[in-house]
């Protein structure tokens, strides 16, 4: 009797003592690589179907005005985990390392009590701080047989990767968590990063179907400054385009982006290099899907328009293919939450690293402040807090993950922090926002050539500074121009509106704390990298 009162007050004092944690809500934070907006149907382009995805969005809020602060992998994900611009955080491109003793929003939930795992795609050197589980891929992944850094320690898995991602990140959240506490898990896929793997399931899919080219496909890029001009991001290249690119890494090339062993010309690509990682049953299937469309490409001889149509159609099905699989992981997970009873108290994100071309401006790749590549999806379900269905439009960056997910789980953001918790946004009680976001791009000379830039965009207009090796201005009116083929900034009608942008421009660099002199460091801290 007297053993069962202890044990009685023993619960009692346990139950009562449950950290106030229990209650805050656990967070998903699904992020792929270059995954476009306009390659989700939620978004309502027609491209394709991703339906688990779409579940958030029906769930919740779509955004439709998510920006990102610098359009390239590594940065981008240094901005989201802490807050700060990449003139802040130091992680202004793919090359320069990453300072992971620096706070980030993972570390503060992990110190009042989250359960923190990282699973897929980082591409920062290092063991992540601030993660109780940590299974990534070294830099940038293998599609087939990728290898995994299982905290800290590298091992080889079999299969596709999209598929191991998910597995491992399932196989955290029902076995290797404590589930006794709050959590955070970071879901990043590798897909669709170039290039463009699908796995087998999909190997056929859109086989019956022409995607049409984008309006502006054959831009000349008149009406638009250097920079447009002198890129490397060419889906339909000419050969002399292609052999004489910077590096050999520019414009979409026959083997590695096309995935022919031999081009139309006869010669070897060296994409069979490729398939040596495969097991020799990956081999074969992927060989037996292939051969035949390959074959009947080259039996057509085509030329010109005709050949631009087939390479368009080539790279947007493989990256439309390894997305299907992208969203095939999204609803294990979504089913995950709602067998365990776990989808009212979780909060669940998918976004990606940055935007995409799909053939605007005859490009792929990203990089450039212009839309396509500045914007990046955003979706978002909180059944506690958000209303199902709807959309969202001020301008969201990914400066602002941290603050809000930090938000969530009632911690205040640091002076540190730059991004804004838009936690009152989705709730839709908060008129006062900002009219404009930042932006830098530092990646340069690199492969695809996108010279090194900054601007500011409103919800209207764009301003752009091009500079290192030259200096130039473009200034867009979204409105009137939204796919950006006319750059205004010499046009004396709009001379009072370039000069509200540049005074604005000036503002926010102060604000932010960014300068020439920042540039001009990065440049040189580039600079003695890539000479080294
Ligand atoms: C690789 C790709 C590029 C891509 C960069 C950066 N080439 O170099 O096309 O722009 O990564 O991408 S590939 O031949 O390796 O596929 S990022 O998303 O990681 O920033
Ligand atoms: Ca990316």
């Amino acid at each position: 009797m007297r053993l069962n009162f202890t044990a009685l007050l023993i619960f009692i004092i346990s139950t009562s003592c449950v950290s106030p944690e229990k209650n805050l809500p656990n967070i998903i934070f699904i992020m792929s690589d270059d995954h476009a907006y306009q390659a989700i149907s939620a978004y309502g382009h027609g491209l394709n179907e991703t339906p688990n995805i779409d579940r958030i969005a029906s769930e919740g809020a779509l955004f439709n005005n998510a920006f990102v602060t610098n359009s390239i992998c590594a940065p981008s994900r240094a901005v989201m985990l802490t807050g700060k611009h990449s003139f802040i955080n130091g992680k202004v491109d793919n090359i320069q390392d990453f300072n992971w003793d620096q706070d980030n929003f993972a570390k503060q939930l992990q110190k009042i009590g989250y359960q923190t795992a990282m699973v897929g795609k980082i591409h920062l050197r290092g063991l992540p701080q601030g993660f109780n589980y940590s299974a990534v891929l070294p830099g940038q992944g293998h599609y087939y047989n990728p290898d995994f850094i299982i905290n800290g320690i590298k091992e080889r898995i079999n299969g596709y990767v999209t598929s191991i991602t998910t597995d491992l990140a399932i196989n955290w959240l029902k076995n290797k968590r404590k589930k006794d506490s709050p959590f955070l898990l970071l879901y990043h896929q590798k897909a669709p990063h170039r290039n463009w793997k699908p796995e087998k399931k999909y190997f056929n899919l859109f086989d019956d179907k022409t995607f049409s080219l984008p309006q502006n496909f054959f831009d000349n890029y008149e009406n638009r400054g250097t920079a447009a001009k002198t890129q490397e991001m060419l889906i339909a290249a000419s050969e002399e385009q292609i052999n004489s690119a910077h590096g050999n890494g520019g414009h979409a090339r026959w083997g590695h982006d096309f995935k022919m062993i031999t081009d139309p010309y006869g010669k070897r690509t060296g994409f069979e290099d490729e398939l040596k990682r495969y097991t020799p049953k990956q081999r074969e299937e992927w060989l037996k899907a292939y051969t035949p469309k390959n074959i009947d490409m080259k039996t057509k001889n085509l030329k010109g328009d005709s050949l631009a149509l087939w390479k368009f159609n080539r790279y947007i099905k493989d990256y439309l293919r390894t997305i299907q699989s992208v969203d095939d992981g999204v609803g294990e997970i979504l089913d995950y939450l709602d067998n365990e009873g776990l989808e009212e108290n979780t909060i669940v994100i998918y976004t990606s690293d940055q935007g995409f071309y799909l053939g605007e401006h005859g490009w792929f790749d990203k990089r450039f402040m212009y839309e396509e590549s500045l914007r990046t999806p955003l979706i978002m379900k909180y059944p506690k807090e958000i209303k199902p269905g709807i959309k969202i439009d001020q301008m969201i960056q990914n400066l602002d993950f941290a603050p809000t997910l930090l938000d969530y789980a009632n911690i205040s953001p640091s002076e540190e922090i730059q991004g804004l918790s838009f936690r009152n946004i989705v709730n839709q009680d908060q008129s006062n926002w900002r009219d404009a976001i930042y932006y830098t791009y530092y990646e340069y000379p690199s492969v695809h050539m996108v010279k090194r830039h900054y601007g500011i965009r409103t919800d209207r207009y764009k301003l752009i500074h091009f500079y290192y090796d030259i200096d130039e201005w473009e200034l867009y009116d979204l409105k009137k121009d939204p796919s950006e083929m006319n750059n205004l900034y010499n046009d004396p009608k709009h001379k009072s509106i370039q000069k509200s942008l540049h005074k604005k421009l000036t503002e926010l660099r102060k604000y932010y704390g960014d300068s020439d002199s920042l540039n001009k460091f990065h440049i040189n801290s580039y600079l003695s990298k890539m000479n080294n």
